[in-house]
């Protein structure tokens, strides 16, 4: 038995009632997006959702925080720092590229309250000379997200 299918939970099998031209659409649309089936598409679906949900109602998420900016804008730099050192307990790591002579590229790395992490979001992204600014969230168990920091090893 391979490693990736012990590792893997049980699944539940269940019947969804659907109109015909609905599912049409779904299969259109997974099909389009390179999914192998109905199933995995669904999953796919449901995660989001849940992603989502845990998000707007602050639950525990890890999210990263994508930002393009102009860094010859007086200050900026300055000022999306200082706001980084605001949140310097949920903030695990941040990549910064330089992607021309103007422009800055950084990807945060958060994992904490979803209400605190998006109010940090809101900060970077809503601050004046950020050019563009994105979130992406996800549900982890809560002890991915607890204080005590272990971490793991891969292999
Ligand atoms: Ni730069």
């Amino acid at each position: 038995m391979a490693e990736s299918d012990r590792a893997r939970p049980a699944l539940v099998r269940f019947g969804v009632a659907m109109e015909r031209e609905l599912l049409g659409r779904f299969d259109a649309l997974l099909e389009s997006r390179g999914f192998l089936n109905r199933s995995e598409a669904l999953r796919d679906l449901v995660r989001r959702e849940l992603d989502d949900d845990a998000w707007a109602k602050g639950g525990a998420t890890v999210a990263t925080i994508t930002l393009v900016y102009d860094h010859h804008v007086r200050e900026l730099s300055d000022r999306l720092t200082e706001i980084q050192h605001d949140y310097g307990d949920d903030i695990v790591s941040a990549l910064h590229v330089h992607l021309d002579h103007h422009h800055c590229l950084e990807v945060i790395a958060a994992r904490g309250e979803a209400s605190t992490l998006k109010q940090l979001a809101d900060r970077l992204i809503g601050t004046k000379g950020v050019l563009s600014g994105h979130v992406a969230a996800a549900v982890v168990p809560s002890a991915v997200t607890a204080r005590a920091r272990g971490g793991h090893g891969h292999g």
